[in-house]
Protein backbone atom coordinates (compact mmCIF):
# COMPACT_ATOMS: atom_id res chain seq x y z
CA UNK A 1 0.00 0.00 0.00
CA UNK A 2 1.17 3.30 -0.97
CA UNK A 3 1.64 6.07 2.44
CA UNK A 4 -1.72 7.85 0.61
CA UNK A 5 -3.56 4.56 0.90
CA UNK A 6 -2.05 3.92 4.65
CA UNK A 7 -3.37 7.03 5.32
CA UNK A 8 -6.85 6.93 3.95
CA UNK A 9 -7.40 3.83 5.55
CA UNK A 10 -6.41 5.61 8.78
CA UNK A 11 -8.60 8.75 8.58
CA UNK A 12 -11.29 6.84 7.30
CA UNK A 13 -11.22 4.59 10.27
CA UNK A 14 -10.88 7.59 12.76
CA UNK A 15 -13.93 9.47 11.58
CA UNK A 16 -15.77 6.52 12.88
CA UNK A 17 -15.13 7.48 16.35
CA UNK A 18 -17.43 10.35 15.76
CA UNK A 19 -20.56 10.29 17.12
CA UNK A 20 -23.83 12.14 16.56
CA UNK A 21 -24.33 15.51 18.57
CA UNK A 22 -20.28 15.74 19.07
CA UNK A 23 -18.02 18.70 19.06
CA UNK A 24 -15.64 17.49 16.93
CA UNK A 25 -11.57 19.43 16.53
CA UNK A 26 -10.76 18.89 12.98
CA UNK A 27 -7.34 18.83 12.54
CA UNK A 28 -4.98 20.31 9.10
CA UNK A 29 -2.96 18.25 6.99
CA UNK A 30 -3.05 15.21 4.44
CA UNK A 31 -4.32 12.99 6.29
CA UNK A 32 -7.34 14.53 7.74
CA UNK A 33 -8.11 15.54 4.56
CA UNK A 34 -9.33 11.93 4.21
CA UNK A 35 -11.30 12.33 7.94
CA UNK A 36 -12.91 15.52 6.58
CA UNK A 37 -13.66 13.38 3.64
CA UNK A 38 -15.17 10.63 5.63
CA UNK A 39 -17.07 12.89 8.17
CA UNK A 40 -18.51 15.10 4.64
CA UNK A 41 -19.84 11.39 3.42
CA UNK A 42 -21.54 10.52 6.86
CA UNK A 43 -22.96 13.84 7.48
CA UNK A 44 -24.50 13.43 3.90
CA UNK A 45 -25.60 9.74 4.05
CA UNK A 46 -26.22 9.66 7.27
CA UNK A 47 -27.53 12.72 8.65
CA UNK A 48 -24.77 12.71 11.36
CA UNK A 49 -25.32 15.66 13.38
CA UNK A 50 -22.13 17.17 14.49
CA UNK A 51 -20.14 21.02 15.17
CA UNK A 52 -16.56 21.08 13.44
CA UNK A 53 -14.41 23.30 14.94
CA UNK A 54 -11.17 23.58 12.74
CA UNK A 55 -7.91 24.33 13.33
CA UNK A 56 -6.50 26.10 9.78
CA UNK A 57 -8.65 28.04 7.13
CA UNK A 58 -8.14 25.52 4.94
CA UNK A 59 -9.49 22.54 7.16
CA UNK A 60 -12.72 25.29 7.96
CA UNK A 61 -13.33 25.57 3.98
CA UNK A 62 -13.13 22.28 3.02
CA UNK A 63 -15.09 21.14 5.83
CA UNK A 64 -17.66 23.55 5.10
CA UNK A 65 -18.03 22.47 1.98
CA UNK A 66 -18.88 19.56 2.38
CA UNK A 67 -21.92 20.54 4.71
CA UNK A 68 -19.97 20.11 8.32
CA UNK A 69 -21.23 23.13 10.31
CA UNK A 70 -18.25 24.64 11.55
CA UNK A 71 -17.95 26.84 14.50
CA UNK A 72 -14.74 29.45 15.72
CA UNK A 73 -13.16 27.94 18.74
CA UNK A 74 -14.96 30.43 21.32
CA UNK A 75 -18.03 29.39 19.92
CA UNK A 76 -18.47 26.44 21.82
CA UNK A 77 -18.10 25.45 25.06
CA UNK A 78 -16.39 22.22 25.22
CA UNK A 79 -14.45 19.70 22.22
CA UNK A 80 -15.35 16.19 22.92
CA UNK A 81 -12.70 14.65 20.58
CA UNK A 82 -9.64 16.69 18.34
CA UNK A 83 -8.62 14.02 15.19
CA UNK A 84 -5.27 15.48 13.73
CA UNK A 85 -2.60 14.24 11.99
CA UNK A 86 1.31 14.26 12.75
CA UNK A 87 4.67 14.85 11.65
CA UNK A 88 6.14 12.57 13.68
CA UNK A 89 5.17 11.09 17.04
CA UNK A 90 8.10 9.10 19.44
CA UNK A 91 7.65 6.22 22.18
CA UNK A 92 6.43 8.12 24.53
CA UNK A 93 3.54 9.63 22.30
CA UNK A 94 5.50 13.02 22.15
CA UNK A 95 4.76 14.28 19.26
CA UNK A 96 6.79 16.97 16.70
CA UNK A 97 3.72 18.88 14.58
CA UNK A 98 3.51 22.05 12.24
CA UNK A 99 4.59 20.73 8.98
CA UNK A 100 1.23 22.24 7.54
CA UNK A 101 1.92 25.62 9.08
CA UNK A 102 -0.98 25.06 11.74
CA UNK A 103 0.33 24.48 14.68
CA UNK A 104 -0.51 27.23 16.77
CA UNK A 105 -4.46 26.90 16.19
CA UNK A 106 -4.07 23.00 16.08
CA UNK A 107 -2.23 23.38 20.16
CA UNK A 108 -4.92 25.94 20.81
CA UNK A 109 -7.86 23.14 19.78
CA UNK A 110 -6.24 20.31 21.46
CA UNK A 111 -5.57 22.00 24.90
CA UNK A 112 -9.59 22.71 25.00
CA UNK A 113 -10.27 18.78 24.13
CA UNK A 114 -11.61 16.70 26.52
CA UNK A 115 -10.01 13.66 23.72
CA UNK A 116 -7.54 14.01 21.44
CA UNK A 117 -6.39 11.11 19.10
CA UNK A 118 -3.41 11.84 16.28
CA UNK A 119 -4.06 10.05 12.94
CA UNK A 120 -0.43 9.09 11.13
CA UNK A 121 0.96 6.52 8.53
CA UNK A 122 3.24 4.13 9.76
CA UNK A 123 5.89 6.48 8.59
CA UNK A 124 5.80 9.13 11.21
CA UNK A 125 6.26 6.80 14.34
CA UNK A 126 9.62 7.31 15.33
CA UNK A 127 12.13 5.78 18.29
CA UNK A 128 13.19 9.36 18.80
CA UNK A 129 12.13 12.61 17.57
CA UNK A 130 14.19 13.97 14.58
CA UNK A 131 11.79 15.78 12.35
CA UNK A 132 12.48 19.53 11.76
CA UNK A 133 10.87 21.79 14.62
CA UNK A 134 8.66 24.24 13.62
CA UNK A 135 8.31 27.11 15.62
CA UNK A 136 5.71 30.08 15.09
CA UNK A 137 7.03 33.79 15.66
CA UNK A 138 5.70 37.28 15.17
CA UNK A 139 6.71 38.90 12.27
CA UNK A 140 8.37 42.23 14.06
CA UNK A 141 11.91 41.05 15.71
CA UNK A 142 11.66 37.60 13.86
CA UNK A 143 14.82 38.47 12.51
CA UNK A 144 16.63 39.03 16.46
CA UNK A 145 14.85 35.28 17.11
CA UNK A 146 16.08 33.44 14.03
CA UNK A 147 19.87 34.78 14.87
CA UNK A 148 19.28 33.46 18.74
CA UNK A 149 18.11 30.04 17.25
CA UNK A 150 21.60 30.30 14.96
CA UNK A 151 23.84 30.99 18.08
CA UNK A 152 22.13 28.41 19.92
CA UNK A 153 22.80 25.79 17.05
CA UNK A 154 19.77 24.91 16.11
CA UNK A 155 20.27 25.70 12.65
CA UNK A 156 17.05 27.56 11.71
CA UNK A 157 15.44 28.10 8.43
CA UNK A 158 13.05 30.17 7.37
CA UNK A 159 9.41 28.64 5.87
CA UNK A 160 9.11 29.98 2.65
CA UNK A 161 6.40 28.70 -0.08
CA UNK A 162 6.80 27.80 -3.84
CA UNK A 163 8.01 31.63 -4.69
CA UNK A 164 10.32 31.65 -1.84
CA UNK A 165 8.89 34.03 0.04
CA UNK A 166 8.11 33.75 3.95
CA UNK A 167 4.94 31.68 4.89
CA UNK A 168 2.49 33.60 6.92
CA UNK A 169 0.25 31.69 9.31
CA UNK A 170 -3.64 31.91 9.68
CA UNK A 171 -2.69 33.97 12.52
CA UNK A 172 -0.31 36.15 9.65
CA UNK A 173 2.86 35.37 11.84
CA UNK A 174 6.25 33.66 10.06
CA UNK A 175 7.62 29.95 10.47
CA UNK A 176 11.00 28.97 11.68
CA UNK A 177 11.63 25.50 11.09
CA UNK A 178 14.29 24.19 13.81
CA UNK A 179 16.91 21.39 12.37
CA UNK A 180 18.14 20.09 15.80
CA UNK A 181 20.79 17.32 16.00
CA UNK A 182 19.24 15.51 18.88
CA UNK A 183 16.50 16.55 21.61
CA UNK A 184 17.69 15.44 25.16
CA UNK A 185 14.24 16.34 26.44
CA UNK A 186 11.39 17.63 24.59
CA UNK A 187 9.68 19.39 27.61
CA UNK A 188 13.09 21.47 28.63
CA UNK A 189 13.11 22.39 24.90
CA UNK A 190 9.66 23.39 24.85
CA UNK A 191 10.01 25.41 27.97
CA UNK A 192 13.23 26.87 26.58
CA UNK A 193 11.44 27.89 23.46
CA UNK A 194 7.97 29.35 25.01
CA UNK A 195 10.19 31.02 27.09
CA UNK A 196 11.88 32.91 23.93
CA UNK A 197 10.28 37.05 23.49
CA UNK A 198 8.78 36.91 20.14
CA UNK A 199 8.16 32.98 20.09
CA UNK A 200 4.18 32.20 19.77
CA UNK A 201 4.26 28.55 19.88
CA UNK A 202 6.25 25.30 18.69
CA UNK A 203 5.37 22.59 17.11
CA UNK A 204 6.40 20.32 20.20
CA UNK A 205 3.01 18.59 21.13
CA UNK A 206 3.79 16.96 24.50
CA UNK A 207 1.40 15.09 27.28
CA UNK A 208 -1.70 15.87 24.62
CA UNK A 209 -2.24 13.01 22.81
CA UNK A 210 -4.61 10.21 24.15
CA UNK A 211 -4.98 8.07 20.77
CA UNK A 212 -2.75 7.02 17.97
CA UNK A 213 -5.10 5.57 15.01
CA UNK A 214 -1.67 4.26 12.13
CA UNK A 215 -2.21 2.76 9.35
CA UNK A 216 -0.11 -0.11 7.91
CA UNK A 217 -0.15 -2.61 5.38
CA UNK A 218 -1.46 -5.34 7.76
CA UNK A 219 -4.49 -2.82 9.46
CA UNK A 220 -5.20 0.00 11.81
CA UNK A 221 -2.68 0.25 14.68
CA UNK A 222 -4.45 1.90 17.94
CA UNK A 223 -2.47 2.99 20.68
CA UNK A 224 -3.77 4.29 24.09
CA UNK A 225 -0.90 6.47 25.25
O1 LIG B 1 1.09 20.33 10.78
C1 LIG B 1 0.65 19.26 11.23
O2 LIG B 1 0.95 18.82 12.34
C2 LIG B 1 -0.28 18.49 10.36
O3 LIG B 1 -1.07 17.65 11.17
C3 LIG B 1 0.49 17.71 9.28
O4 LIG B 1 1.85 18.07 9.24
C4 LIG B 1 0.36 16.21 9.37
O5 LIG B 1 1.04 15.63 8.28
P1 LIG B 1 0.24 14.92 7.06
O6 LIG B 1 -0.07 15.98 6.04
O7 LIG B 1 1.22 13.88 6.57
O8 LIG B 1 -1.03 14.30 7.62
Amino acid sequence: MTTDELKKAAGYYAANLVTNNMVVGIGSGSTIAYVIEALGKRVAEEGLQIIGVATSDKTRRTAAHLGIPIYNVDDVDHIDLTIDGADEIDQAFAAIKGGGAALLWEKIVAINSTKNVWVVDETKLSPKLTHFLPVEVIPYGSDQVFRRFENRGYHPTWRLDQNGNPVRTDSANYLIDLHLDHIEDPFVLGRELTSMVGVVEHGLFLDIVDEVIVGRPDGIEVFNA
